[in-house]
């Protein structure tokens, strides 16, 4: 008998939708595409010297425990060094100690974990929008409704915010909670201030509800202040802060980090246990040397040179080479900026053309989970080479140019008296 597999999905895996990222990964790999669209740190900044000098220490000393099973919780002597980190740290200054943390499997397992442990079908959170789209897919996969927040100068606009929950209040929803990069978002490059992030713990409070904080940009600061972190005054625990060692070590060793209270980590690892029972041992083990030897902190301003002058070289080439009328963000760190261009250009149909001249991005619609927003995109700068850099701009450019005057036309034609 045929196996009739649509019968057998649940109704939770036919909800299930690809990352448009993921799929666009693949164009890495075609020969001569400059790929600005996978948010990849860029393959210099991998300390592989320091990686391999911290695998021959472990082999001499931890090899056994490396390779067996441990704590759900994550690496002992990798929390205690994470926790003093992030106590001393300007970007973090938040005070923890080694049992508020618990090491998963990348950011992304701890955003599927708050997707479990707080999401049921027809349950709405928040989100500013544009959204990092992993989150939104780990969301979206327990059949949540999604309530879409926009961004403005300072982050978020805390007025939209305020407006949207009242309305849902007065149907009866109440949202679960709003999810936000504040500092260098994925996909803008956006960065929330000071006052707007206190403003936004304020009514969680007021509204009680949480705030999921994701955090793996705001190490990689190219200029300016570092504004601390919404966990930094939480006093509640009404904060979950999430961080990475994605984009200031290696997405490889896949090992991320959750902050957060007592209650909300206990279920977080009943959860991570029936997932994936533990973090990879071997991982921690080599973060734990990473840090424990010193190497973090220099080698992040390695990473930071580095992505500073991409950054710079991305936006002269921007100036130089896209027409009047398109906007861009200009992010002071991270890994993104963001592209307006005039309404006319739709990026999801402009694509297929940007592929042929071999530059890819990723069209803006993708970071909007209730859509529209057809005119923008998103380009990486940490990842391609500096000399493809300009190249894939001047590429971009010609066919921005040409699908405007594609526009023009048609708003011209048929010309007067035909
Ligand atoms: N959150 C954001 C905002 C991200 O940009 C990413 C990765 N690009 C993740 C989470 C997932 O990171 P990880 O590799 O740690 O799973
Ligand atoms: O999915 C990945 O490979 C991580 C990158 C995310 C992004 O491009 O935003």
């Amino acid at each position: 008998m045929v196996v009739n597999i649509d019968r057998l999905f649940s109704k939770r895996a036919t909800r299930f939708r690809s990352s448009e990222i993921r799929e666009l990964l693949k164009l890495t790999q075609i020969p001569g595409m400059i790929s600005f669209a996978g948010g990849l740190p860029n393959p210099l900044a991998f300390p592989v010297d320091i990686i391999h000098e911290c695998i021959e220490k472990i082999f001499k000393e931890n090899i056994e425990q490396a390779l067996q099973y441990g704590t759900t919780e994550g690496l002992t002597s990798l929390r205690g060094v994470l926790a003093e980190r992030m106590k001393k740290n300007p970007h973090h200054h938040i005070n923890c100690e080694l049992h508020d943390i618990l090491i998963t499997s990348g950011a992304q397992q701890a955003l599927s974990l708050a997707a479990i442990c707080f999401l049921d079908p027809g349950d709405t959170y928040l989100t500013s929008v544009p959204a990092y789209l992993g989150a939104v897919q780990a969301f979206h996969a327990l059949e949540a409704n999604c309530e879409s927040i926009p961004m403005n100068d300072e982050g978020i606009d805390t007025d939209s915010l305020r407006r949207n929950i009242g309305r849902l209040n007065r149907t009866g929803i109440i949202p679960k909670f709003i999810y936000t990069v504040p500092t260098f978002q994925n996909p803008s490059g956006e960065t929330m201030s000071l006052s707007h992030r206190k403003e936004l713990l304020d009514i969680a409070s007021e509204y009680d509800f949480l705030i999921i904080e994701d955090d793996p940009y705001s190490e990689l600061i190219f200029e300016g202040d570092a504004i601390p972190p919404i966990k930094s005054f939480d006093t509640k625990g009404r904060v979950i802060y999430i961080s990475t060692f994605s984009k200031i070590l290696a997405p490889g060793l896949r090992l991320g980090w959750v902050v957060a209270s007592k209650e909300i980590l206990d279920k977080f690892i009943q959860a991570k246990q029936a997932s994936d029972l533990c973090t990879n041992g071997f991982s921690q083990y080599i973060a734990y040397e990473y840090i424990n030897g010193g190497y973090l902190d220099k080698h992040v301003e390695q990473i930071k040179k580095l992505y500073k002058r991409k950054r710079d070289l991305m936006l002269k080439s921007l100036k130089e080479y896209f027409p009047s009328g398109v906007k861009w963000t200009m992010p002071k760190g991270g890994m993104f900026i963001w592209i307006t261009l005039p309404k006319s250009i739709d990026t999801r149909l402009m694509f297929q053309k940007a592929l042929a001249k071999k530059v890819a991005y990723v069209v803006g619609e993708a970071f909007f989970p209730e859509g529209g927003n057809y005119n923008s995109m998103r380009l990486n700068f940490s990842y391609s080479e500096d000399g493809l850099i300009k190249e894939g701009i001047k590429r971009l450019a010609e066919v921005i140019k040409d699908e405007l005057a594609t526009a023009y036309q048609q708003d011209t034609f048929p010309p007067d008296g035909v």
